[in-house]
């Protein structure tokens, strides 16, 4: 049974959540986090690259201990160490940590001294005003930990879409390997890359329906089956993740690819055009009375009303349907148009491949330039760059870039924006690097107001090139902070800076819509991977979908320029 990275992390994220709440050696903890999130971000599933030969011991602060136990968890699903934590702290406990602004210390606090154990336990003890006793729990949190109590509630678990795929793209490599598939696809929320994706959505086409139906209730990850139909199934697989099968003949596949790709409203949106040219759309095909004029492709679809094929990125009906009538459709960025990656760490910080490891990943995907941006001093969790050691690190990429035909690495920083506004490093060290790159990394909870000024004061400040993660937020587990983002992208434009599209599965922000504001206010996005090793370039595929959601082509996007337009852009503001 296949086990995926991220059934993989999640093991070894909650073994380090446990010793967290157990007060454990913080070095101990501090591996399995590393472990759980560099194996949740490769691009690959961790299995195969095993067969290839891989060694665990090879990947980024994976020692010999680590990788038993990670091979232990790809044979079984299962780990004898977390079995054994699970005796001492219950799992509903952990659980406590998914609610924001709950750090391991305060459940640990919370579980010792008040015998919490669940999120109800948590909800009435909050709303007994029995938290403001605990040392460390005002009434201010004790009022963040009810409404986010009543947030969590409402919410139904979603995949992030990295994670989606990955289950996706095995299942369909499964199917395509089944007897009788002609052809197997991933329509749904996925094939429009949404940031996250409540079920799989999957389609076959095949002239033998009940071989597919069987072969696909017998994938060894179901674990179990909802529904089993002449043409449909819906199960449940091992990672909680729902799936809807659709077996549909050839003829019909255009239809029905365009149906299930969505969105609800998309759909809607093209089925009321086609009543005005007199046709019936359906899944099936498109209609005139009982005749069938269309819906073996998709272009056949979109043609059966005049209109030329639309991206499913765009699908939301958010004036695709309008911009397409009007042969006024973007032409959307391609991952391939990407010519370098503006924001990547290195071992120097918190990530885990050398300088000279990272560029030779990045020239081997073709790119032109990869800019290092190590987090400054201020982000001392990350051992953030002072002067000193940023300047040797010039040194040594200066080395390299004498050294290492065909990729040019650029000198920058992910400097933190502090509370004030002002950069965490002196102007005379900025002014040394090919670009500075901002980011706020604490006081998220500052008034709209407050925080947005904080932002400009940031961006006009005369060597701030681009904004990393603008919103702030982390999918699940942490809310945009209160700014007013059209202020900030004009602030851009109004200061020759730049946005960042960070592509990276927990962030992928800026948000879709916030792109498309970008857009229309002329302002470019650099669209980046924050690679902490060299598997993270593979997210880059997450954000040009994200770029592609929120409308961006090509000319929109800053690191799809070369080099030297890349360095004129840079050097404008100064
Ligand atoms: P998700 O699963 O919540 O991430 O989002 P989707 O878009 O994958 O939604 P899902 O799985 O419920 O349905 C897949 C597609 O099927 C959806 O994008 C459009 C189509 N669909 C589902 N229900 C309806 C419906 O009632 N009317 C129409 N026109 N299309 C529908
Ligand atoms: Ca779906
Ligand atoms: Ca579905």
């Amino acid at each position: 049974m296949p086990v995926h990275n991220a059934d993989v992390a999640a093991v070894l994220n909650e073994i380090a959540d446990i010793l967290d709440i157990q007060g454990e050696n913080p070095f101990r903890i501090r591996a399995y986090r590393n472990a759980a999130r560099v194996v949740g971000e490769l691009g690959k599933e961790l299995g195969e690259l095993v067969k290839e030969g891989m060694e665990l011991t090879g990947l980024p602060g994976i020692g010999r201990d680590l990788a038993a136990k990670i091979q232990e968890i790809l044979e079984t699903g299962n780990c004898a160490t977390l079995n054994k934590l699970h005796k001492q702290v219950p799992p509903s406990v952990t659980q406590l940590l998914n609610l924001p602004g709950l750090g391991p210390r305060r459940v640990r606090a919370l579980w010792h001294d008040l015998d919490i154990q669940t999120v109800e336990q948590l909800n009435r003890a909050a709303r007994d005003h029995r938290l403001s006793e605990l040392p460390g729990f005002g009434p201010k949190t004790e009022q963040r930990i009810l409404e986010a109590i009543t947030a969590h509630a409402g919410a139904t678990a979603r995949f992030k879409l990295a994670v989606a795929d990955q289950y996706a793209r095995t299942l369909i490599r499964y199917l395509r390997n089944t007897r009788g598939v002609k052809d197997a696809v991933v329509a749904g929320s996925v094939r429009r890359m949404s940031e996250t994706v409540g079920d799989l959505d999957i389609l076959v086409t095949t002239d033998d329906t009940t071989a597919v139906i069987a072969s696909f209730v017998g994938y060894d990850e179901v674990r179990e089956i909802l529904s089993k139909g002449k043409t449909r199934s819906t199960v449940i697989l091992n990672s909680g993740i729902q799936v809807d099968l659709r077996v549909v003949t050839p003829d019909s596949f255009g239809a029905a690819l365009h149906y299930f790709t969505g969105s609800k409203a998309h759909n809607i949106a093209i089925r009321r055009l086609g009543q005005k040219h007199g046709l019936k759309i359906n899944e099936y095909g498109v209609f005139r009375g009982n005749t069938k004029v269309a819906g073996d492709t998709e272009e056949s679809v979109y043609r059966s009303v005049g209109l030329p094929f639309i991206p499913p990125e765009l699908r939301e009906d958010r004036g695709e349907i309008e911009a397409a009538e009007h042969g006024l459709l973007p032409k959307l960025v391609e991952l391939g148009d990407l010519k370098g990656d503006l924001h990547a760490h290195t071992r120097a910080t918190d990530g885990h491949n050398s300088l000279r490891e990272m560029a030779l990943a990045a020239k081997a995907r073709g790119f032109e330039y990869l800019a290092i941006t190590e987090h400054s001093r201020h982000l001392t969790v990350a051992r953030g760059l002072d002067p000193t050691r940023l300047l040797r690190q010039c040194d040594e990429i200066n080395n390299l870039n004498a050294e290492l035909p065909n990729i040019t690495l650029l000198k920058g920083i992910e400097v933190d924006i502090l509370g004030d506004g002002s950069l965490d490093l002196p102007d005379s060290i900025l002014a040394q690097l090919d670009l500075v790159v901002g980011a706020v990394h604490s006081q998220f909870h500052l008034s709209r107001t407050r925080q947005t000024d904080r932002l400009i004061k940031a961006m006009e400040h005369p060597y701030f090139n681009l904004l990393a993660h603008p919103s702030g937020r982390l999918l699940g587990s942490r809310e945009p902070y209160d700014i007013d983002m059209l202020k900030i992208i004009r602030t851009a434009r109004r200061c020759g800076c730049f946005l960042e599209l960070n592509a990276h599965p927990e962030r992928l922000d800026l948000l879709d819509t916030q792109c498309q504001m970008a857009r229309e206010e002329g302002v470019l996005i650099a669209v980046n991977s924050d690679a902490h090793s060299v598997h993270d370039f593979d997210n880059l595929v997450y954000g040009v979908g994200q770029a592609r959601r929120g409308w961006l082509g090509k000319t929109d996007i800053l690191n799809t320029r070369r080099l030297k337009a890349l360095r004129v852009l840079l050097k404008h503001k100064v």
